[in-house]
């Protein structure tokens, strides 16, 4: 049954619109967004799909179809946190609107289905936020720009949710462009597409580790890194340079030293990435992405074993024609590798032989192309 369907079922009328947005893989630039930093994500094949309908009174009804599970509120009332986790999402985005001023006088009847795999750190969230961002902008002609929504997106998960994310998430999910990887400025909010070269495949391996604790260890870090900004006099990372961490870290606490080194590196490889992604220099895209993985390992340390045996294992087959790291916030998840297309079968042939063997779990492989942002289907 497709969602207009599951739509009418539920409500027994037909939605005036259904919004597509989609998850994301990020290449390299990881936790530099909150540091006001760069990063060079893009929109996956993976997506969520809400459709709508305006209410004629205050009420707003969402149905998730993947759990069968409904939520309801009043727009009259202050908007609490739900018991259901997927439902503080859709809570999130309308209050969100509502403290930014933005008053709809309607409620709406909603259906939300996704395919974002839950829980690897490809942005189920932030497609779900920004699907609904959109969808009411549209429904209520809000007029609302697509990185308006994003910010609106990163509100509600920041101040209703509770995870002090960055932007980078909604960005991508808001303003993805097919078959090109943004290098985002996440302080100015500029993107610049590039083109991904013809012969490379994107390849997202998911660990299947269980992420524990992902919201505090998460929430940690940016607090790490804000204490390290703090310390240097500036308002983010994005501010110190290589040298200028050098001669000015002492006194600065161990632990946020290791953090904040990573980052100020991390966004250096970002901005070279992206280059030599451009030149189709995939020799220098392979290090860097190497250097990357090994940073979050060892200095940001939120990468697990069995991803870092997924990323040696993929490595073994790649070499220099390709790239490969952890992707996404840590703790398990995902990791993404660029390669010729002509290396995707060796790659699945050699992790099915070896990493269930060494970790008792079983790797999911998804090869994907970079889609284009929220839109009205
Ligand atoms: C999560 C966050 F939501 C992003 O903002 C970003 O910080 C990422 O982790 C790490 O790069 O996905």
């Amino acid at each position: 049954m497709n969602l207009n369907d599951m739509f009418a079922k539920q409500f027994f009328r037909q939605p005036e619109m259904t919004v597509r947005a989609h998850g994301r893989v990020n290449l390299i630039g990881e936790h530099t967004d909150y540091n006001d930093g760069f990063v060079f994500p893009c929109a996956i094949d993976f997506y969520t799909d809400v459709a709508v309908a305006a209410n004629e009174n205050s009420q707003v009804s969402v149905y998730a179809v993947d759990y069968d599970e409904r939520d309801e509120f009043d727009l009259r009332e202050a908007i609490a946190s739900s018991d259901k986790q997927w439902a503080n999402y859709v809570r999130g985005v309308v209050w969100a609107l509502q403290q930014q001023g933005f008053d709809f006088p309607k409620g709406f009847q909603m259906a939300v289905h996704g395919n974002v795999p839950q829980g690897a750190g490809l942005s189920s969230s932030a497609a779900l936020e920004v699907a609904v961002g959109k969808a009411i902008s549209q429904l209520f002609d809000l007029k609302l720009e697509n990185a308006q929504i994003a910010k609106i997106g990163q509100f509600a998960e920041n101040e209703f949710v509770g995870c002090k994310c960055g932007i980078m998430d909604q960005l991508t999910s808001a303003c993805g462009e097919t078959d090109c990887a943004l290098l985002i400025d996440c302080r100015s909010l500029q993107i610049q597409d590039i083109e991904f070269p013809k012969h490379l495949s994107v390849m997202i391996v998911h660990s299947h580790v269980k992420r524990g604790l992902v919201g505090s260890e998460y929430n940690t870090r940016r607090e790490q890194c804000e204490t390290a900004a703090k310390h240097f006099g500036v308002k983010a990372l994005r501010d110190v340079s290589l040298a200028e961490f050098d001669a000015g870290k002492a006194g600065l606490d161990e632990i946020a030293a290791k953090r904040a080194r990573y980052i100020i590196q991390e966004n250096q490889r970002t901005l070279d990435a992206a280059k030599a992604l451009q030149n189709n220099d995939i020799a220098t895209l392979s290090r860097l992405m190497a250097e990357s993985h090994i940073g979050m390992c060892d200095e940001f340390e939120i990468t697990h074993p069995a991803v870092d045996l997924l990323v040696d294992l993929i490595g073994e087959i790649v070499g220099e024609r390709g790239g490969v790291r952890m992707t996404g916030g840590g703790f398990g998840g995902c990791v993404v590798a660029l390669l010729p297309h002509d290396l995707v079968n060796d790659v699945k042939n050699h992790l099915a032989q070896h990493y269930e063997k060494q970790t008792g779990l079983k790797e999911e492989v998804f090869v994907c192309t970079a889609h284009s942002r929220v839109h009205v289907l």
